[in-house]
């Protein structure tokens, strides 16, 4: 009986170091230490054995049953342990994936910029709503109900026919000069702000015209403010925005919160001045409006009529970004179009 338990023994011991899988395993358990095992047999039949023979088969079954209990867990852990390496395993020579960053949209590149160059010049940045109220938008800065320069910009009107009757109506901000008597009715000069904000105009679309687009705005007021520190401001901007000595022009124009009023032009970034087709031969690019305070406007703000002077000047975002980045079509900025936008 002793040799069998030490062949059962051997065989065992054989058969575990061969064991390939876990499968493998199971079946040697089965076959080792289940119920119809050889042990098994072994151990029912001791009570027929002689009590001499009892004690010394017994123990014997016993402990090798338990060593083959051992080795079988060792090995079971030894293949656990083989599968984890292999699943852990890393290529070190494979080309890395290619992870695509998140990128910054062209016009919050270029507001960046802007508001850099002017918090460095001392600017404070202002906001206002982008539905505002038709006060703000129109009468406070000098654009009363039956004034022409209203039909200067297409609005969207989002209160009833009766509201904007009354005066009471509320729009899409059609520019950012409504955040001017807002803020001044808050703040006393000496001031600078700038605004860069979300305008709207009811227009037909097309490659340089959008009916949702951006805007920004600079107003300084002071007792002594002149066109002369506009000219500076403007071509310290420019210069430090585009990289390059920017010489700016005014031509005469008319807005109705600004007198004198002005139409800006920059020298043309393409070709600095000497004409080309960007510029069609002039040299020059229409950037935006400006001129000084209209008195009314500082009035409307509760300023004492004459004791301050100030300019301010609006641009579209759009526009300037397309100068800076020589894109020809306005529409791609809201296009939604990842080509475009991962370009910058
Ligand atoms: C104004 O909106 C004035 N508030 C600007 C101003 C401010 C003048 C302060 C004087 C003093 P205008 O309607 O011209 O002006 O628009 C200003 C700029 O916004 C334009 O020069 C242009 O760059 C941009 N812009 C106007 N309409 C559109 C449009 N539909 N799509 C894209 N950009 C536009």
């Amino acid at each position: 009986m002793q040799d069998k338990i030490n062949k059962i023994k051997q065989e065992a011991e054989r058969e575990i170091s061969e064991v390939k899988d876990g499968k493998q395993i199971q079946d040697l358990k089965v076959k080792y230490l289940g119920k119809k095992s050889e042990f098994n047999q072994i151990l029912k039949g001791l009570k027929d054995l002689s009590v001499e023979e009892k004690k010394v088969i017994g123990p014997l079954a016993n402990s090798t049953k338990n060593e083959i209990k051992e080795l079988l867990e060792e090995k079971e852990t030894e293949l656990e342990n083989a599968v984890d390496a292999e699943k852990e395993w890393i290529d070190v020579t494979a080309p890395g994936k290619r992870i695509k960053p998140g990128k910054l949209h062209p016009l919050t590149l270029v507001q960046n910029q802007i508001e850099d160059i002017f918090t460095t010049m001392g600017f404070e940045i202002a906001d206002g709503p982008e539905v505002d109220t038709e006060f703000y938008n129109f009468d406070a800065i000098n654009m009363p109900d039956d004034h022409p320069g209203r039909d200067m910009q297409d609005t969207f009107w989002i209160s009833r026919e009766e509201e904007r009757k009354k005066g009471t109506g509320t729009v899409l901000r059609t520019q950012t000069s409504g955040v001017q008597v807002r803020y001044m009715k808050e703040h006393k000069p000496p001031l600078r702000i700038i605004v860069p904000g979300r305008v709207f105009r009811n227009e037909a679309t097309d490659a340089s015209h959008e009916h949702t687009f951006h805007q920004f705005e600079a107003l300084v007021a002071g007792p002594d403010i002149s066109v002369a520190n506009f000219l500076y401001i403007a071509e310290t901007f420019f210069t430090q925005f585009f990289g390059e000595k920017m010489k700016v022009r005014l031509r005469p124009s008319y807005f109705p919160f600004v007198e004198p009023g002005f139409e800006f032009d920059i020298s043309c970034t393409n070709c600095g001045g000497k004409g080309c087709s960007a510029c069609q031969q002039v040299g020059w690019l229409e950037v935006g409006g400006c001129g000084m305070v209209h008195q009314n406007v500082f009035e409307a703000a509760g300023y004492e009529r004459g004791k301050y002077q100030g300019f301010a000047w609006g641009f579209g975002l759009e526009r300037l970004a397309m100068m800076k980045y020589k894109i020809n079509d306005i529409r791609l900025f809201h296009s939604g179009d990842v080509r475009f936008t991962e370009q910058f």
